[in-house]
Formats: structure tokens, C-alpha cells, sequence
């Protein structure tokens, strides 16, 4: 059954007035108590409860089986029993996954789910939905369903919904830097269910920077071998006088191997990796293994210091090109998602000044400065890119001398790069370092760990909108949505990368995900009290 807006919003008004009479029928849970991040789009509470028992089925048809084994799997830990699943009609006591292409009118990643006394239906028009529609239904559940071992004396009960769910935007991310400080496989995985749980579809991996390169590439070993290790690490902050060094050689890399099951995980999410290889700059890890790609030969070391490195790939040397292409072809044989990053920001141009190949390119080419050459840099990445079906996209820095003809832009520096990117026409994602950057502290230095500077509460995540005012209808379809960036220079471990990114990542989905009209901070507050408990059963460091 599929309400329009207006029935829906009567009903929900009939329905509150009703449910507010009867709430002693509802002692367990009850519609105040609901609490799923992010907020769905219409949520109407019945009064009334499913309960899943061993008997409980789950009834799949020819396109959800895997979604069928994937919720009994996900259920089964803590509620101590395996649920059936199986393909046929809908019995009494059974959770129905079914899909239902005929229903695009909220879009490809929508779904309904109805819960009543006798049964609970999950419909969408792909598994995407389908599979939203599970991690909704899980947070009907008591919290302890994201316990990992069997809770005994816990009732299953679901309340009675109806739940007609979509998303606001298409590009609904999280980043995580890998090169400043190495991220252990397992905890890539467990990144992937925490975004996956706040129904956010994008992954972006930071993979290379001037601090290590993070992925086995066989056409240049050396990359593992050199560029994914540096001697020892800055303690403090890069500011502090006089630099420290921990004296302790950090790295490690992905194999192909871990990174196929990395991607394939997240797919089973639906969730698309977004490699990211910098280019021009943000690369001396891999000119110190292999420096003749370099201006001036070098040789270097994997930085132990951050901010930002002046040896940057040569624009005027054929090798750079075709050691960058060589690299894209096994990256693009890896992660078969439609986006690559290349990076673009913070490219000094110092090097490329002094450099004799560099000028010529530059006179050759016909271009004005050494911005127009980092931008010849960036177009003949993404003629490559194009040449293989796959889409450029880039950090704002990728305007300037000139947009590639298709690219995407992450616009970070604040909005102005993303507004001028839709504007011309170019897709964006949204994130500025003002509300994004997860990186910053949460709160007042003074009680928090160590972070790279700024202040960016809950709240402020919380209160910003992708959407620019000054674009107009048409320009604002440019923008494909938000992600939140977690940079790990002063992150260098799992639990500090989680205290960093939670609970500020609920945030984002919210964004990401509830409407603007329905975007409420105190509602979202009351949610995430609960929600935080979900979190702590999945052994999460949350900052408290
Ligand atoms: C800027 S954001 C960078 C990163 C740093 C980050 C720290 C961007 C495109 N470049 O290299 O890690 O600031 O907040």
C-alpha cells in the first residue's frame, strides 16, 4: 500500500492523537521511543507488536535470497536462533524481502516497510532499498540486537509501522586516509558496516600521499617495497618546536587480495569504494621509490612530517604519465566503481618553475602558467579515465586553470568551489572542511585528544545543508550529496579513528540521508541516546 503525501500526513496526525490514548498497550517500545538514524521520511506508529520467534520466517523471492541470509545472519548472534529463509508466499509469522521494480517513484534506493501483528514486509524497487529497509528494521528491534552473542531475556518484538523511506541525496559518503596512518584491513570491513548502518553508499579510501602509499601495485613492486614505509613518524603537532620523532618505522599496504574482499564486502553493502591516487602533488611517498618521475631526480624519503610537500610528480616527463596510467589500469581492474579520485589539491607549483620538462610542456602546449599545466595535468587523467568508462573526480583545487571536460568536483576548501563547479555544469560533492572535516576537534582542545586544529561540534555537522542558496533549481541537481573526511595525521589507530568519526558520521547520514524540512536537532539528540547504545554493542569508541 502507497500513501500520498497528504493521506500520509493525516494519518500520521489521526494516528498520534489515537496512539497517544493507548500508549499503556504499548509498554515496551513505544512510538517515542523510535529511534533510527537517519531519520526515515514517514514513519506512521501503529499500536501493536511482531514478534520474532524460532518459528518466525523469512520469505524471500527470486532476487533477495542473499538479503534473506544476510538478515537471518545478522539477527541470529544475538537472538540465540537461526530464522528459516525460503522462497514462497507470504505465511503468518514471516518478514517478506520482496522486490518490486514497479516502485521507482521515490527513487532506486526507496523502501516500504510494513510491520503488524502477523507479519513484517520489506518491498523496494532494488535490493539497494531492500536492504535499507533491513537496517531500518533492525533499529525496531531492543538495541541488544546488535550484540554479538546470544541475549537471553529479550522479547523480539518489532512495533507496528508503516514506513515509506528514501534518500535525500544520491552521494551519501565517508573518506578515510590511510596513508598518514595505515588502516588494518579488518577495520576497512568494520568501517564498512558502521557506514552501511547509517544507509550511507559511499566509501572513499585516501590511498596515496606524501606519508605512504597504501596499495600493491605488480607493475611497480617498489611501491610496497619503499613507498608504503617510512622510517619514523612527527610526535605532537606538525607546529610544536622542536619537532619530535617517534624513531619507529610505520607503513603497510593492501594486497590485491585484501582489497577485492574489501570492495566485494562493501558491494554486498551497497556501498561503492572511491579510490583516491593524488596526483599532481601529495605524491613524494611514490617519487622515493621511483624519483625519476620526479623534476629533479631526487632522491627522497617517505615524508615523516605532514602538510604539504613540494615534490610532485613532473607534468613535463611522458614516464609520469605512463607510470600514472599503468597504476590507474590496476586500480581500475580492482574497483570496478564508476568514480576515481586522482586527487589535485595542494600542488606547489616550486618545482615545476625550475623544471626545464615543465616549461616546455608549457610552451608546447601552449599554456599560460604552471595553474594551466597542472590543469593539462588533470584533463589528460581523465581523457584516460573517459577512454575506460570511468569518471574523473577531484578536490576543488581542480578548477583552478580550467575544469576537465566531465570531472566531479569535492569541493573542501569551503562552498565557493562547488558552487562554481555546478554552476558550469559539473557535478559536486559537498565537503567543506567547515562542517565535514571530522579531522577537527569536537570540542574545547583543553579535554580532547590531540586532533590537527578547528572546532566542529555535533551540532554544526549537524546544521549543515549541502545545498547552496544561491544555486538555482537546475544548478542544485549538480549536487550529488555529502561526506564527511577523515584525515588521520594525528589518528593512529582504529579507536581514535572511530572517537574521531563518531558520533559525528550519524550526523552526516542524517544530512545525507532526511529531508531539510524534517531535519531536527533535538529529535535527532533524543535518537542518538539511544542509538549510541547500538553503537557501544558494536565495540565502537565513540566520543562520549
Ligand atoms: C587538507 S583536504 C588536505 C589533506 C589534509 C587535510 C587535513 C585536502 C584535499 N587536502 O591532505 O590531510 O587538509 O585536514
Amino acid at each position: 500500500m502507497h500513501l500520498s503525501k497528504t493521506t500520509n500526513w493525516f494519518l500520521i496526525f489521526i494516528l498520534a492523537i489515537f496512539a497517544s490514548g493507548c500508549q499503556s498497550s504499548q509498554d515496551k517500545l513505544s512510538g517515542g521511543d523510535i529511534a533510527i538514524v537517519p531519520k526515515p521520511v514517514h514513519v506512521l506508529v501503529n499500536s501493536g507488536f511482531f514478534e520474532i520467534t524460532k518459528d518466525s520466517k523469512i520469505i524471500v523471492d527470486s532476487e533477495t535470497g542473499l538479503l534473506g541470509d544476510m538478515l537471518t545472519t545478522l539477527l541470529s548472534p544475538s537472538m540465540g536462533f537461526e530464522l528459516d529463509v525460503s522462497d514462497g508466499d507470504p505465511v503468518r509469522n514471516s518478514i517478506q524481502l520482496s522486490l518490486n521494480s514497479t516502485l521507482k517513484e521515490f527513487g532506486e534506493e526507496s523502501y516500504h516497510l510494513t510491520v503488524d501483528k502477523k507479519r513484517v514486509l520489506i518491498e523496494a524497487p532494488t535490493g539497494a532499498g531492500i536492504f535499507y529497509g533491513i537496517q531500518t528494521l533492525r533499529q525496531l528491534l531492543p538495541v541488544e540486537v546488535y550484540q554479538d552473542h546470544e541475549q537471553r531475556d529479550v522479547q523480539w518484538d518489532i512495533p507496528c509501522v508503516e514506513i515509506e523511506d528514501y534518500p535525500r541525496f544520491k552521494w551519501r559518503g565517508m573518506h578515510l586516509d590511510v596513508c598518514r596512518h595505515f588502516m588494518p584491513a579488518e577495520f576497512v570491513i568494520k568501517y564498512i558496516d558502521l557506514i552501511a548502518i547509517h544507509k550511507m553508499n559511499r566509501l572513499h579510501l585516501h590511498l596515496t600521499d606524501d606519508q605512504g602509499w597504501r596499495i600493491d601495485i605488480n607493475s611497480y613492486p617498489k611501491l610496497a617495497e619503499i613507498s608504503a614505509w617510512r622510517d619514523e613518524t612527527i610526535v605532537g603537532h606538525y607546529r610544536d618546536e622542536p619537532r619530535k620523532f617517534d624513531g619507529l618505522s610505520h607503513g603497510g599496504y593492501y594486497t590485491h587480495d585484501e582489497i577485492r574482499e574489501i570492495v566485494s564486502y562493501a558491494k554486498e553493502r551497497y556501498i561503492t569504494i572511491v579510490p583516491e591516487i593524488e596526483m599532481p602533488g601529495h605524491s613524494q611517498a611514490a617519487l622515493a621509490a621511483y624519483p625519476e618521475i620526479s623534476c629533479t631526480g631526487g632522491p627522497f624519503k617517505v615524508s615523516t612530517i605532514w602538510g604539504i610537500r613540494n615534490e610532485v610528480y613532473c607534468a613535463g616527463n611522458e614516464k609520469t604519465f605512463e607510470f600514472l596510467e599503468n597504476v590507474l589500469t590496476e586500480v581500475l581492474a580492482m574497483f570496478p566503481g564508476e568514480y576515481i579520485h586522482i586527487g589535485g589539491d595542494e600542488c606547489p607549483k616550486d618545482r615545476w618553475e625550475e623544471c626545464p620538462k615543465c616549461q616546455s610542456r608549457i610552451s608546447s602546449e601552449g599554456l599560460q602558467d604552471e595553474h594551466e599545466l597542472q590543469s593539462y595535468f588533470i584533463k589528460r587523467m581523465e581523457k584516460f579515465l573517459d577512454a575506460n568508462n570511468r569518471r574523473l573526480i577531484g578536490w576543488d583545487e581542480i578548477l583552478e586553470g580550467g575544469l576537465a571536460p566531465n570531472a566531479t568536483v569535492m569541493s573542501w576548501r569551503g562552498e565557493e568551489g562547488g558552487i562554481a563547479a555546478a554552476r558550469a555544469g559539473h557535478d559536486v560533492v559537498m565537503t567543506p572542511y567547515s562542517h565535514t572535516y571530522f579531522d577537527y576537534y569536537q570540542a574545547d582542545p583543553e579535554n580532547e585528544p590531540l586532533a590537527i586544529g578547528g572546532l566542529l561540534p555535533l551540532d554544526t555537522v549537524y546544521a549543515y545543508d549541502p545545498v547552496p542558496a544561491e544555486l538555482n533549481e537546475q544548478q542544485r541537481s549538480h549536487i550529488l550529496g555529502v561526506q564527511g573526511q577523515v584525515w588521520t595525521e594525528y589518528i593512529s589507530t582504529p579507536e581514535k579513528a572511530e572517537y574521531m568519526a563518531f558520533p559525528r558520521a550519524c550526523a552526516l547520514a542524517e544530512i545525507a540521508w532526511t529531508p531539510l524540512d524534517q531535519k531536527d536537532y533535538e529529535l535527532f539528540s533524543s535518537a542518538l541516546l539511544r542509538h549510541l547504545k547500538r553503537l557501544d554493542f558494536l565495540n565502537v569508541n565513540y566520543r562520549r
